[in-house]
This record gives C-alpha cells, sequence and structure tokens, in this order.
C-alpha cells in the first residue's frame, strides 16, 4: 500500500466511503481520521486494542490511541508522510471490522 499522502478531495472520497459501511462515523479532527469506540468493559476494549494491534504490526502502521476502561479514542495518520494516507483509511476499516460495526 503506497505511503502517498492524500489531498482533500481524495480524504473526502475515501471518508465517504469509510463511513458508508459504520454506524458510527469516522472524522477528521486536526489533520488525523478520528474515531471513538465504546465497549461493554475493560476486557472487550482491550481486546479489541490487541487484535488492532497485532494487524498495526503486520501491515507496520500504528494507531495513536488513548484508553479509559471500556473506552478507545483513536486517531490515525502517516507520520512519515505528515499526513493521511490509504494506510489510514485501510486500518480505520478494519478497525471497525474488529470492533464488529459500532
Ligand atoms: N505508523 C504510522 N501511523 N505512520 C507511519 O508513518 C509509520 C507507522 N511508519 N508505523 C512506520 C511505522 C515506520 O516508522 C517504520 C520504520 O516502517
Amino acid at each position: 500500500m503506497p505511503n502517498i499522502k492524500l489531498d482533500e478531495q481524495a480524504i473526502q472520497q475515501a471518508l465517504i466511503e469509510l463511513n458508508a459501511s459504520t454506524a458510527q462515523e469516522w472524522i477528521i479532527e486536526n489533520g488525523k481520521l478520528a474515531k471513538s469506540f465504546k465497549f461493554k468493559n475493560f476486557q472487550q476494549a482491550f481486546g479489541f486494542m490487541t487484535m488492532c494491534a497485532l494487524y498495526a504490526e503486520k501491515k507496520d502502521h500504528h494507531p495513536e490511541w488513548f484508553n479509559v476502561y471500556n473506552k478507545v479514542d483513536v486517531q490515525l495518520v502517516t507520520h512519515d508522510v505528515a499526513g493521511l494516507s490509504a494506510k489510514d483509511f485501510d486500518l480505520a476499516k478494519k478497525m471497525d471490522a474488529l470492533a464488529g460495526g459500532i
């Protein structure tokens, strides 16, 4: 997957596609792709993070995230291009799948 910085039009198009298949939308916040996930309890939240971590390592593309009990705040950006790339939208899509479409 190329490490190419997406322009504004490409970002808006990718966001529409990403949000078409999820109940709770991703937003662009300070140039990063952001979403808060809420789970039943800490175990569910940490399980989600563990599965995401394995995928992130496999793809060599890692999230910025913050966890408090059952809540995980995620921000995705591609540091190597100082902006958003296809890798961020790929990871976001995987996170939605691992979170069970919430
Ligand atoms: N993760 C994210 N989110 N952005 C990057 O630019 C990035 C990464 N680069 N994970 C990778 C690791 C790079 O640092 C290594 C050396 O390939």
